[in-house]
């Protein structure tokens, strides 16, 4: 079996409700469908998220590198040797959600090629996973009453709650009004997305110490070495790298130079196969992974679910499962369910996404049928 044909469809999807946190904000979701073909008929799909202020990836230069340098490397190749086709892709730095869908769609053909679902071929750990729903900026009685509406809609227990805004007082404060309204049964966590710097992040957590947050993501950038270090050291919850760890060297460096102390894994960055040597990593150090949300479509979060469901340790904390929710609408054919704050593995072969022709050509922006 060989790749024939690659197409990235460049579309466009408006949220409901735009998602604000403190390295950017997302009102659409421009993102790039990827569409890899073979000569069997059997064809490997995956959404890929640009995120600008994340990663410098932007929609127009995904779908450069997928028609031209990508191309290269995958038309004519067997999906089976991931390897051999990932280091094709390694010969250009960075670009890391382009490699993530690349590799998303390889597993979608192997799947399908295979008849099995992706979730069981990684691993099958469990067929059902917890949600958390992140929780974007606006004032503490909006942040509580969307986290009341997902708990009493969907059953969903565990918030990340966006933070970095200044005055610190404006965070610190929307956090008690969802500690105090929620009671102490729900499981909250921060995601300040380097929006504070070592010092102030300190003092958040010295101010917050009695709301019983599990984890401090991304609290300062990592660059900030020593404050970063010095914050790690003396955090009584751990530290997550998120943006700073996008590949599996970037992961352990920050592990074993003190720049965090848990990490996010996003199969939007890292696929299943990069993901599962990060997920190994953690696991042989004995830290925490919790699986992360890239804003993904539902496409990106069966993708989520498939790896999640796939492992004992990347299941056992709550994943980033929800936002999709607060899209306009998605390309998928079968909508992804979230009963009882939990979502299940897809059984369908691949990684389990149909998508909707008719929806596609309505959110197309490249006018081809
Ligand atoms: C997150 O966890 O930071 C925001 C930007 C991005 O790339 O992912 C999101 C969520
Ligand atoms: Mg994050």
């Amino acid at each position: 079996m060989i790749i024939e044909r690659v197409e990235a469809i460049p579309y466009r999807i408006a949220m409901r409700k735009p998602l604000a946190f403190a390295s950017g904000s997302v009102s659409h979701m421009d993102h790039v469908l990827l569409r890899l073909t073979t000569d069997t008929g059997i064809v490997g799909v995956a959404d890929i998220p640009p995120r600008p202020y994340t990663y410098g990836e932007t929609q127009g230069g995904v779908v450069a590198l997928l028609t031209t340098l990508f191309r290269d490397v995958l038309v004519g190749a067997d999906p089976f040797d991931r390897n051999r086709i990932h280091a094709g892709l390694a010969r250009t730095v960075g670009n890391h959600a382009t490699k993530g869908g690349v590799d998303i769609a390889l597993w979608d053909i192997i799947g399908k090629a295979l008849g099995m679902p992706v979730h069981r071929l990684l691993g099958g750990y469990t067929d059902r996973i917890r949600v958390s729903h992140m929780v974007g900026f606006s004032s503490g009685e909006e942040m509580l009453a969307e986290a009341e509406k997902y708990r009493d809609s969907y059953g969903i227990q565990v918030f990340k709650v966006k933070v970095g805004r200044h005055p610190l007082s404006l965070d610190i404060d929307a956090c008690r009004i969802l500690r105090d309204g929620l009671g102490p049964d729900v499981e909250l966590y921060l995601d300040a997305n380097r929006g504070w710097s070592a010092v102030e992040a300190a003092e958040v957590l010295a101010r917050t110490d009695d709301l019983g947050f599990t984890f401090f993501e991304e609290p300062c950038d990592a660059h900030e070495v020593l404050g970063r270090r010095r914050l790690v050291a003396n955090s009584p919850i751990p530290v997550v790298a998120d943006e700073s760890a996008p590949s599996l060297g970037d992961a352990a460096r920050e592990l074993t130079t003190g720049g965090a102390s848990a990490l996010s894994i996003k199969t939007a960055r890292t696929g299943f196969s990069e993901s599962q040597k990060i997920l190994g990593l953690a696991e042989g150090l004995g830290i925490e992974v919790i699986m992360g949300n890239q804003i993904d479509s539902q496409i990106g979060s069966t993708a989520t679910v498939t790896f999640g469901a796939a492992f004992k340790h990347a299941s056992r904390r709550a994943a980033e499962l929800s936002n999709f929710l607060d899209m306009s609408d998605d390309l998928v054919a079968e909508p992804l369910v979230i009963a009882d704050g939990t979502i299940a593995a897809p059984t369908a072969p691949g990684v389990g996404v149909t998508i909707d022709d008719d929806k596609l050509a309505h959110y197309r922006l490249d006018g081809k049928a």
